[in-house]
Protein backbone atom coordinates (compact mmCIF):
# COMPACT_ATOMS: atom_id res chain seq x y z
CA UNK A 1 0.00 0.00 0.00
CA UNK A 2 1.27 3.23 -1.21
CA UNK A 3 0.65 7.05 -1.48
CA UNK A 4 0.16 6.70 -4.97
CA UNK A 5 -0.87 3.18 -5.83
CA UNK A 6 -1.91 0.00 -3.74
CA UNK A 7 -0.61 -3.50 -5.55
CA UNK A 8 -1.72 -6.99 -4.51
CA UNK A 9 -0.25 -10.67 -5.20
CA UNK A 10 -1.33 -14.09 -4.82
CA UNK A 11 1.70 -16.20 -4.08
CA UNK A 12 2.13 -19.98 -3.84
CA UNK A 13 4.08 -21.93 -1.49
CA UNK A 14 7.17 -21.99 -3.16
CA UNK A 15 7.38 -18.00 -2.88
CA UNK A 16 5.62 -17.78 -6.48
CA UNK A 17 3.21 -14.43 -8.10
CA UNK A 18 0.22 -16.89 -9.63
CA UNK A 19 -2.10 -13.57 -9.96
CA UNK A 20 -1.55 -9.76 -9.55
CA UNK A 21 -3.62 -6.61 -9.64
CA UNK A 22 -2.87 -2.65 -8.87
CA UNK A 23 -5.21 0.06 -8.37
CA UNK A 24 -4.54 3.91 -7.37
CA UNK A 25 -4.49 5.05 -4.17
CA UNK A 26 -7.37 7.82 -5.00
CA UNK A 27 -6.47 10.13 -2.25
CA UNK A 28 -9.72 11.99 -1.33
CA UNK A 29 -11.00 9.00 -0.16
CA UNK A 30 -11.50 7.04 3.55
CA UNK A 31 -9.42 4.59 5.18
CA UNK A 32 -12.98 2.72 5.55
CA UNK A 33 -13.25 2.99 1.70
CA UNK A 34 -9.40 2.41 0.80
CA UNK A 35 -9.99 -1.27 3.19
CA UNK A 36 -12.73 -2.60 1.81
CA UNK A 37 -11.30 -1.92 -1.68
CA UNK A 38 -8.39 -3.63 -0.78
CA UNK A 39 -10.01 -6.31 0.54
CA UNK A 40 -11.93 -6.58 -2.96
CA UNK A 41 -9.37 -6.78 -4.44
CA UNK A 42 -7.64 -9.75 -1.88
CA UNK A 43 -10.89 -11.53 -2.72
CA UNK A 44 -10.17 -11.31 -6.58
CA UNK A 45 -6.53 -12.31 -7.24
CA UNK A 46 -7.04 -15.27 -4.69
CA UNK A 47 -9.83 -16.20 -7.31
CA UNK A 48 -11.59 -18.64 -4.39
CA UNK A 49 -8.33 -20.62 -3.13
CA UNK A 50 -8.06 -20.57 0.42
CA UNK A 51 -5.81 -17.96 1.34
CA UNK A 52 -2.85 -18.78 4.16
CA UNK A 53 -1.92 -15.17 5.28
CA UNK A 54 -2.33 -12.30 4.29
CA UNK A 55 0.96 -9.16 4.37
CA UNK A 56 0.28 -6.11 3.86
CA UNK A 57 2.93 -3.30 3.76
CA UNK A 58 2.56 0.27 4.64
CA UNK A 59 4.90 3.48 4.78
CA UNK A 60 4.97 5.40 7.85
CA UNK A 61 5.19 3.85 11.59
CA UNK A 62 3.60 1.22 11.70
CA UNK A 63 2.34 -0.63 15.12
CA UNK A 64 2.98 -4.30 13.96
CA UNK A 65 1.80 -6.29 17.19
CA UNK A 66 -1.67 -4.59 16.82
CA UNK A 67 -1.78 -4.20 13.83
CA UNK A 68 -1.79 -0.40 13.10
CA UNK A 69 -0.70 1.98 10.92
CA UNK A 70 -0.36 5.67 13.08
CA UNK A 71 -0.15 7.82 9.96
CA UNK A 72 0.67 5.67 7.11
CA UNK A 73 -0.04 7.45 3.40
CA UNK A 74 -0.99 10.78 1.80
CA UNK A 75 -4.81 10.54 3.32
CA UNK A 76 -5.33 12.84 5.94
CA UNK A 77 -7.12 10.76 7.84
CA UNK A 78 -4.99 7.83 7.79
CA UNK A 79 -4.47 7.71 11.39
CA UNK A 80 -4.14 4.89 14.14
CA UNK A 81 -6.49 2.77 11.34
CA UNK A 82 -6.75 -0.81 12.85
CA UNK A 83 -6.21 -2.30 9.58
CA UNK A 84 -4.74 -5.70 10.99
CA UNK A 85 -8.82 -6.27 13.00
CA UNK A 86 -10.44 -4.72 9.55
CA UNK A 87 -9.05 -6.74 7.39
CA UNK A 88 -9.11 -10.55 9.53
CA UNK A 89 -12.72 -9.96 9.85
CA UNK A 90 -13.70 -9.26 6.43
CA UNK A 91 -11.20 -11.99 5.09
CA UNK A 92 -10.87 -14.64 7.65
CA UNK A 93 -7.59 -15.01 7.78
CA UNK A 94 -4.39 -13.83 9.87
CA UNK A 95 -3.42 -10.24 8.42
CA UNK A 96 0.49 -9.10 9.31
CA UNK A 97 1.18 -5.43 9.09
CA UNK A 98 4.34 -3.70 8.68
CA UNK A 99 6.49 -0.51 7.56
CA UNK A 100 7.10 -0.79 4.06
CA UNK A 101 10.92 -0.61 4.05
CA UNK A 102 11.06 -3.05 6.51
CA UNK A 103 8.88 -5.75 4.82
CA UNK A 104 11.20 -4.84 1.39
CA UNK A 105 14.44 -5.52 3.84
CA UNK A 106 12.86 -8.51 4.60
CA UNK A 107 11.91 -9.70 1.09
CA UNK A 108 15.89 -9.10 -0.10
CA UNK A 109 17.43 -10.92 2.48
CA UNK A 110 14.81 -13.62 2.24
CA UNK A 111 14.98 -14.18 -1.74
CA UNK A 112 16.75 -10.90 -3.38
CA UNK A 113 20.21 -9.46 -2.91
CA UNK A 114 20.58 -9.92 0.73
CA UNK A 115 20.26 -13.75 0.29
CA UNK A 116 23.07 -15.16 2.60
CA UNK A 117 24.45 -12.24 4.57
CA UNK A 118 24.75 -12.60 8.02
CA UNK A 119 23.58 -9.46 9.04
CA UNK A 120 22.03 -7.00 6.36
CA UNK A 121 20.82 -3.20 5.85
CA UNK A 122 18.20 -2.19 3.16
CA UNK A 123 17.96 1.16 2.79
CA UNK A 124 15.60 2.48 -0.11
CA UNK A 125 16.47 5.95 -1.51
CA UNK A 126 12.81 6.93 -3.72
CA UNK A 127 10.80 9.94 -2.64
CA UNK A 128 12.04 9.49 1.05
CA UNK A 129 14.32 7.46 2.42
CA UNK A 130 13.32 4.33 3.97
CA UNK A 131 15.59 1.19 5.51
CA UNK A 132 14.95 -2.37 7.76
CA UNK A 133 17.54 -4.03 9.14
CA UNK A 134 18.30 -7.48 9.42
CA UNK A 135 20.57 -8.73 12.43
CA UNK A 136 21.57 -12.73 12.53
CA UNK A 137 19.22 -13.59 10.72
CA UNK A 138 15.57 -11.39 12.47
CA UNK A 139 14.42 -8.56 11.17
CA UNK A 140 14.58 -5.79 13.64
CA UNK A 141 11.33 -4.13 14.31
CA UNK A 142 11.91 -2.48 17.92
CA UNK A 143 9.91 -2.09 21.15
CA UNK A 144 6.93 -0.70 19.13
CA UNK A 145 8.03 -2.03 16.08
CA UNK A 146 8.99 1.73 14.32
CA UNK A 147 12.61 0.52 14.29
CA UNK A 148 14.74 1.56 10.81
CA UNK A 149 13.45 5.10 10.16
CA UNK A 150 16.83 5.66 8.86
CA UNK A 151 15.62 8.80 6.65
CA UNK A 152 14.53 10.67 9.81
CA UNK A 153 18.03 10.22 11.41
CA UNK A 154 19.09 14.15 11.65
CA UNK A 155 22.81 14.66 10.29
CA UNK A 156 22.74 18.64 10.56
CA UNK A 157 20.47 20.33 12.94
CA UNK A 158 20.33 23.10 10.53
CA UNK A 159 19.57 21.27 7.35
CA UNK A 160 16.44 22.01 5.57
CA UNK A 161 12.82 21.75 6.94
CA UNK A 162 11.80 17.86 6.81
CA UNK A 163 7.96 16.63 6.39
CA UNK A 164 8.48 15.12 9.74
CA UNK A 165 8.62 18.45 11.25
CA UNK A 166 12.65 18.07 11.95
CA UNK A 167 15.31 19.73 10.64
CA UNK A 168 18.13 18.06 8.55
CA UNK A 169 16.49 14.85 7.84
CA UNK A 170 19.06 12.05 6.00
CA UNK A 171 16.26 12.05 3.41
CA UNK A 172 15.91 15.88 3.35
CA UNK A 173 19.64 15.72 1.89
CA UNK A 174 20.04 12.27 -0.13
CA UNK A 175 16.58 11.09 -1.15
CA UNK A 176 15.08 11.86 -4.78
CA UNK A 177 12.97 14.36 -4.05
CA UNK A 178 16.07 16.31 -2.62
CA UNK A 179 18.00 15.32 -5.86
CA UNK A 180 15.50 17.57 -7.97
CA UNK A 181 15.40 20.39 -5.14
CA UNK A 182 19.10 20.66 -5.05
CA UNK A 183 18.96 20.55 -8.93
CA UNK A 184 15.84 23.21 -9.44
CA UNK A 185 17.64 25.74 -6.99
CA UNK A 186 21.19 25.46 -9.16
CA UNK A 187 19.04 25.28 -12.28
CA UNK A 188 18.26 29.45 -11.09
CA UNK A 189 21.40 31.04 -11.65
CA UNK A 190 23.14 28.87 -13.88
CA UNK A 191 22.56 27.10 -17.46
CA UNK A 192 21.94 23.18 -17.38
CA UNK A 193 20.71 20.65 -19.55
CA UNK A 194 17.90 19.25 -16.83
CA UNK A 195 15.88 21.60 -17.92
CA UNK A 196 15.60 20.34 -21.43
CA UNK A 197 15.89 16.58 -20.69
CA UNK A 198 12.81 17.01 -18.31
CA UNK A 199 10.58 18.25 -21.85
CA UNK A 200 11.16 22.35 -21.50
CA UNK A 201 9.21 22.03 -18.00
CA UNK A 202 11.10 23.07 -14.41
CA UNK A 203 7.98 21.58 -12.72
CA UNK A 204 8.54 17.81 -14.09
CA UNK A 205 12.10 17.76 -13.05
CA UNK A 206 12.99 14.47 -11.29
CA UNK A 207 16.01 13.00 -9.82
CA UNK A 208 15.69 10.37 -13.39
CA UNK A 209 16.71 13.73 -15.42
CA UNK A 210 19.34 14.54 -13.00
CA UNK A 211 21.16 11.39 -13.83
CA UNK A 212 20.64 11.66 -17.39
CA UNK A 213 22.14 15.04 -17.26
CA UNK A 214 24.71 13.72 -15.58
CA UNK A 215 25.68 11.59 -18.21
CA UNK A 216 26.20 14.34 -20.15
CA UNK A 217 28.78 15.86 -18.08
CA UNK A 218 26.39 18.72 -17.24
CA UNK A 219 28.00 20.98 -14.87
CA UNK A 220 25.07 21.27 -12.28
CA UNK A 221 23.88 17.53 -12.50
CA UNK A 222 28.16 17.04 -11.28
CA UNK A 223 27.48 19.14 -8.36
CA UNK A 224 24.60 17.87 -7.16
CA UNK A 225 24.84 14.29 -7.36
CA UNK A 226 28.66 14.77 -6.08
CA UNK A 227 26.95 16.45 -2.94
CA UNK A 228 24.23 14.01 -2.72
CA UNK A 229 26.81 11.14 -3.15
CA UNK A 230 28.75 13.03 0.01
CA UNK A 231 25.57 12.82 1.84
CA UNK A 232 24.09 8.84 0.81
CA UNK A 233 27.56 7.94 2.15
CA UNK A 234 27.83 10.23 5.19
CA UNK A 235 24.60 7.96 6.46
CA UNK A 236 25.59 4.82 5.52
CA UNK A 237 29.00 5.47 7.20
CA UNK A 238 26.27 5.79 10.54
CA UNK A 239 24.25 2.26 9.57
CA UNK A 240 27.83 1.10 9.53
CA UNK A 241 29.53 1.95 12.33
CA UNK A 242 26.07 1.22 14.01
CA UNK A 243 25.71 -1.94 12.90
CA UNK A 244 28.70 -3.84 11.57
CA UNK A 245 26.98 -5.16 8.64
CA UNK A 246 28.55 -7.50 6.00
CA UNK A 247 25.69 -5.96 3.19
CA UNK A 248 24.27 -3.46 2.47
CA UNK A 249 21.36 -3.76 -0.14
CA UNK A 250 20.34 -0.12 -2.38
CA UNK A 251 16.68 -0.51 -3.57
CA UNK A 252 14.54 2.27 -4.73
CA UNK A 253 13.74 4.59 -7.87
CA UNK A 254 17.35 6.41 -7.58
CA UNK A 255 19.26 2.95 -7.32
CA UNK A 256 17.95 2.39 -11.19
CA UNK A 257 20.62 4.93 -12.08
CA UNK A 258 22.99 1.81 -11.23
CA UNK A 259 26.83 2.19 -11.33
CA UNK A 260 27.08 6.01 -12.16
CA UNK A 261 25.54 5.48 -8.89
CA UNK A 262 27.26 2.40 -7.12
CA UNK A 263 30.41 2.92 -8.27
CA UNK A 264 31.00 6.70 -6.03
CA UNK A 265 28.60 5.39 -3.27
CA UNK A 266 31.01 2.34 -2.66
CA UNK A 267 34.11 4.56 -3.30
CA UNK A 268 32.89 7.26 -0.92
CA UNK A 269 31.77 4.95 1.55
CA UNK A 270 34.79 2.91 2.09
CA UNK A 271 36.89 6.43 2.65
CA UNK A 272 34.56 7.38 5.03
CA UNK A 273 34.35 4.62 7.45
CA UNK A 274 36.55 4.63 10.45
CA UNK A 275 39.71 2.13 9.44
CA UNK A 276 38.53 -1.58 11.18
CA UNK A 277 35.17 -1.68 9.02
CA UNK A 278 37.20 -0.89 5.38
CA UNK A 279 36.62 -3.65 3.06
CA UNK A 280 33.91 -5.29 6.16
CA UNK A 281 30.47 -4.66 3.20
CA UNK A 282 29.29 -4.66 0.46
CA UNK A 283 27.20 -2.19 -1.35
CA UNK A 284 24.90 -3.81 -3.71
CA UNK A 285 21.96 -3.03 -5.43
CA UNK A 286 18.38 -4.75 -4.63
CA UNK A 287 17.75 -7.56 -6.69
CA UNK A 288 13.63 -7.61 -6.33
CA UNK A 289 12.80 -4.08 -8.25
CA UNK A 290 9.17 -3.24 -8.32
CA UNK A 291 7.85 -6.05 -6.59
CA UNK A 292 10.15 -5.90 -3.47
CA UNK A 293 6.91 -4.70 -1.75
CA UNK A 294 5.11 -7.70 -2.59
CA UNK A 295 7.31 -10.13 -2.22
CA UNK A 296 8.36 -8.37 1.41
CA UNK A 297 4.54 -8.46 2.20
CA UNK A 298 4.44 -12.22 1.66
CA UNK A 299 7.65 -12.93 2.85
CA UNK A 300 6.12 -11.47 6.02
CA UNK A 301 4.87 -15.49 6.06
CA UNK A 302 8.41 -17.00 5.35
CA UNK A 303 11.34 -18.03 7.94
CA UNK A 304 13.85 -17.78 5.49
P1 LIG B 1 8.26 5.72 -4.44
O1 LIG B 1 8.96 6.65 -3.53
O2 LIG B 1 6.87 6.19 -4.78
O3 LIG B 1 8.31 4.30 -3.96
P2 LIG B 1 10.38 5.24 -6.43
O4 LIG B 1 11.01 4.17 -5.60
O5 LIG B 1 10.14 4.94 -7.87
O6 LIG B 1 9.00 5.77 -5.86
O7 LIG B 1 11.35 6.51 -6.31
C1 LIG B 1 11.09 7.68 -7.00
C2 LIG B 1 12.38 8.45 -7.18
O8 LIG B 1 13.31 7.68 -7.96
C3 LIG B 1 12.18 9.75 -7.93
O9 LIG B 1 12.95 10.75 -7.30
C4 LIG B 1 12.72 9.44 -9.33
O10 LIG B 1 13.20 10.58 -10.00
C5 LIG B 1 13.85 8.48 -9.01
N1 LIG B 1 14.21 7.63 -10.17
C6 LIG B 1 13.40 6.82 -10.88
N2 LIG B 1 14.09 6.22 -11.88
C7 LIG B 1 15.37 6.65 -11.79
C8 LIG B 1 16.58 6.40 -12.52
N3 LIG B 1 16.61 5.57 -13.59
N4 LIG B 1 17.71 7.02 -12.12
C9 LIG B 1 17.71 7.84 -11.05
N5 LIG B 1 16.62 8.15 -10.33
C10 LIG B 1 15.45 7.55 -10.68
C1 LIG C 1 9.58 8.02 4.72
C2 LIG C 1 8.68 7.24 5.69
C3 LIG C 1 9.13 5.77 5.75
C4 LIG C 1 9.25 5.16 4.37
C5 LIG C 1 10.22 6.01 3.52
C6 LIG C 1 10.41 5.52 2.11
C7 LIG C 1 6.36 8.01 5.95
C8 LIG C 1 5.00 8.17 5.31
N1 LIG C 1 7.30 7.40 5.24
O1 LIG C 1 10.78 8.30 5.32
O2 LIG C 1 8.25 5.02 6.54
O3 LIG C 1 9.74 3.84 4.46
O4 LIG C 1 9.72 7.36 3.48
O5 LIG C 1 9.21 5.60 1.39
O6 LIG C 1 6.56 8.44 7.08
P1 LIG C 1 9.20 5.77 -0.19
O7 LIG C 1 7.75 5.81 -0.56
O8 LIG C 1 9.94 7.01 -0.53
O9 LIG C 1 9.90 4.53 -0.72
ZN1 LIG D 1 12.37 13.74 8.96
Amino acid sequence: MGGTKIAAALFDAGGSIINRERMDTAGTKTAEEVVQRMVSMINRVAQGRQIYGVGLASPGAVNSREGIVLNGTNLPEWVDVPLKRWMETSLGTQVKVVNDANAAAWGEYVSGAGKGAENMVYVTFSTGIGAGIVLDGNLLLGTHSFAGELGHTIIDPAGPLCSCGSRGCWETFASGTAIRESALRLMDSRPSLISEIAGASNEAVSAKHVFEALRRDDPVAIEVIGRTIQYMALGLVNVIHTFNPDRIVIGGGVSKAGDLLFAALRARTEELVMEPYRRTFDIVPAGLNDDVGLVGAAALFSRN
